[in-house]
């Protein structure tokens, strides 16, 4: 034993001091790379403009070793000056440091970028958009977290793509529109399939797959209703669920919501802001089949479709979506099929995120399946819509659209008002949902939380699908206890069956809920914190050093890595207390345990204080694998489960003709 528990204690303890000086420094500076600073010049050593003469400028530089460039004055005796180059943080406060310490200087600081608080779009519509902004209990504050990230600086530069899988979009809406002419659509896919042979009643546009994915429309006639593809399906309206439908325009309000063109001086704005949409097209009249749904789950990721047996699939995906929002489902256990797919996908690095479903039962699949971001419906005040399934796979809760009538033609107060189509069957004009024609349902919450995902990716795009539902949960806003009716709702309570409903309004709690209300700008604040990224490999055994790899860590877009600190957080089975080579640098060597076990954690810092954790456990029998960041408490529903695969193919065979519906529009009169 070369090293003594003490000893390292003690090396800790000064390593953890050290991390602390360094972060208050760093904090004094900006958080970006710069070159800019403020400076105002002590009266006596100033000229009668109250700036530095030309002799007195030199000899500056030569103490601080810097170039220091005049920009203009300020006023107050303030001047902008600009060094030689962009400096980092860490560079510039030296530059700081220096400065200060000269007679000469009163003030010197970094000329750091400021925002507006709390963005306010030019959209027409947004003042209307009740769920964006602050004023309500459950909305969601995106104009706070604009503030952090609008997803880029263009919908053509953006980096982030959802995927709205869905029933298609209408391309010609003023607020959607084609990525190649300015808007915020890209090309997408219909893989609505064929009823059987010849039979395109499901996807009424006259073929099966093909790479329009607009939408024509998902009506029901009365000839709809009594054909062979539908007879039976209680697709239709009314108590019976047999009366004709009008077309929901499903996908189009759905898009809307993650990302209409926003800031554009028409109509609403998008939470997304300058996110992209990738339409994959599965819903047609009454639905559509898992089978499709998952094969637009796996091309929307990126994650090829092979060479096909049939005719009409899918060209490789050119632009990969970082999330999918799949506002859609039906009753019933996670599939093996969703199960496998689930796994793959967020083993890509995508996110999918679910709604829970619209009758205030079990959460429907696919978001009871692992590893889904599972979202269910709140009303305005914060507590859970009647309409909105519930239950422990529901990861966190947002506004889904609540009416609060209390007359027949009183207008829904709390619509979530979006991008859609005016026409009963098929497209007629390109509109939007208001308090008459409202939107409602928890298929309009999974969008809120798709998009602020979104937005978190393209800010720290090193966020992976466990980190993302981890800081969506950690930054979640604490559920109200009581509401804006009168008595008090109860307390809901977990479904113990499908027919167990609890379909009027409760106080949400977090075993039925999620971890709290979405809250967008706190969720931003969340994704800028660095991801922390610890591996571990080599053989075990006496006397073997181990690597230990934090080079996967990253910071947030503007930020970077200023200090990795490893530490030992315990031993036990009597292995002995580490030492590394330096617990100070991203990669490094420990010695193997030769009995027992110990855990290791990585602790990363950014280059404005900001920092995250990861831990590993190594044991004198195993070693290998690589850890992600602990530092937020796990999601619910992470990780999958353990399914073996002949068991599998057969159970996906089973299950690839079962029928899901879309999630909304609800007929919420919550
Ligand atoms: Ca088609
Ligand atoms: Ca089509
Ligand atoms: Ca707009």
């Amino acid at each position: 034993m070369r090293h003594t528990r003490p000893v390292l204690s003690a090396s800790l303890l000064i390593v953890s001091l050290l991390w602390i000086a360094g972060l208050a420094s760093a904090a004094r500076a900006t958080e970006e790379p710069t070159d800019r600073i403020i400076v105002k010049w002590r009266p006596a050593t100033a000229d009668a403009s109250g700036e530095l003469p030309e002799s007195a400028m030199r000899r500056l530089e030569g103490s601080v070793g810097t170039k220091l460039n005049r920009q203009r004055s300020l006023g107050g005796g303030l001047h902008l000056l600009r060094l030689d180059s962009v400096r980092s943080p860490a560079q510039l406060d030296a530059v700081l440091v220096a400065l200060r310490s000269n007679p000469q200087v009163l003030l010197a600081e970094a000329d750091r970028r400021v925002h507006a608080h709390a963005y306010t779009p030019n959209d027409p519509l947004f003042a209307g958009q009740w769920y964006l902004q602050s004023q309500q209990v459950a909305a969601i504050r995106a104009n706070t977290a604009w503030d952090l990230s609008k997803g880029g600086l263009s919908a053509a530069s953006a980096t982030v793509v959802v995927a709205v899988i869905d029933t298609g979009v209408r391309f010609e809406h003023p607020d959607l529109r084609t990525v190649a002419s300015g808007g915020k659509l890209l090309p997408g896919y219909d893989f609505v399939s064929a009823d059987k042979a010849g039979v395109y009643a499901t996807a009424n546009d006259g073929d099966g797959w093909d790479a329009d994915a607009s939408d024509p429309g998902d009506f029901l006639s009365a000839a709809d209703l009594a054909s062979a593809t539908f007879s039976g399906k209680q697709c239709g309206s009314g108590t019976n669920k047999d009366q004709p439908t009008r077309s929901s325009w499903h996908g189009t309000r759905v898009a809307g919501l993650i990302a209409a063109d926003t800031d554009n001086a028409t109509g609403i704005a998008g939470a997304g802001f300058h996110l992209r949409i990738l339409p994959a097209r599965v819903l047609g009249k009454c639905g559509g089949y898992d089978s499709d749904v998952l094969a637009a789950m796996y091309w929307s990721a990126g994650l090829s479709i092979p060479t096909p047996l049939l005719s009409g699939a899918p060209p490789a995906n050119a632009n990969p979506a970082q999330v999918i929002n799949l506002s859609l489902g039906g009753v019933g256990s996670c599939s093996a099929a969703y199960t496998e797919a689930v796994r793959d996908i967020t083993a890509h690095g995508v996110l999918i995120v679910a709604s829970a479903g619209n009758d205030g039962g079990p959460v429907d699949s696919p978001a009871n399946c692992p590893g889904v971001l599972a979202v269910g419906g709140l009303r305005h005040a914060g507590t859970k819509v009647g309409y909105s399934n519930l239950g422990p796979e529901v990861a966190l809760g947002a506004p889904a659209g609540n009416c609060v009538l209390t007359g027949a033609n009183d207008p829904c107060l709390f619509s979530l008002d979006t991008t859609t189509d005016s026409g009963a069957q098929g497209p007629v004009g390109s509109t939007y949902t208001n308090s008459i024609n409202s939107n409602v349902g928890t298929s309009f919450s999974a969008p809120l939380a798709a998009a602020t995902a979104g937005l978190m990716r393209a800010l720290n795009p090193r966020l992976t699908p466990s980190q993302l539902i981890a800081r969506l949960r950690s930054s979640a806003a604490t559920f109200p206890t009581a509401s804006d009716t009168t008595p008090a709702p109860p307390v809901c309570h977990a479904p113990a069956s499908k027919t167990d409903v609890q379909d009027a309004e409760c106080l949400c709690t977090t075993s039925v809920c999620g971890a709290g209300l979405l809250n967008a700008g706190a969720a931003l604040a969340e994704a800028q914190r660095p991801a922390a990224v610890a591996g571990i490999s080599g053989t075990v055994g006496v006397g073997r050093a181990l690597t230990l790899d934090g080079s996967g860590s990253g910071a947030a877009q503007g930020r970077s890595i200023a200090s990795y600190a490893w530490s030992v957080v315990g031993t036990s089975g009597g292995a002995s207390t580490p030492a590394f080579t330096n617990p100070n640098v991203a990669t490094t060597t420990v010695l193997s345990p030769t009995s027992g076990s110990y855990t290791l954690r990585l602790t990363v810092t950014d280059s404005a204080g900001g920092s995250d954790s990861a831990e590993l456990s190594v044991s004198a029998a195993t070693s290998g694998g690589t850890t992600t960041s602990t530092a937020a408490p796990p999601a619910s529903g992470s990780g999958g489960g353990g399914v073996l695969g002949l068991e599998l193919l057969a159970l996906a065979a089973l299950a690839a003709q079962r029928r899901r519906c879309l999630h909304g529009p609800h007929d919420g009169r919550a």
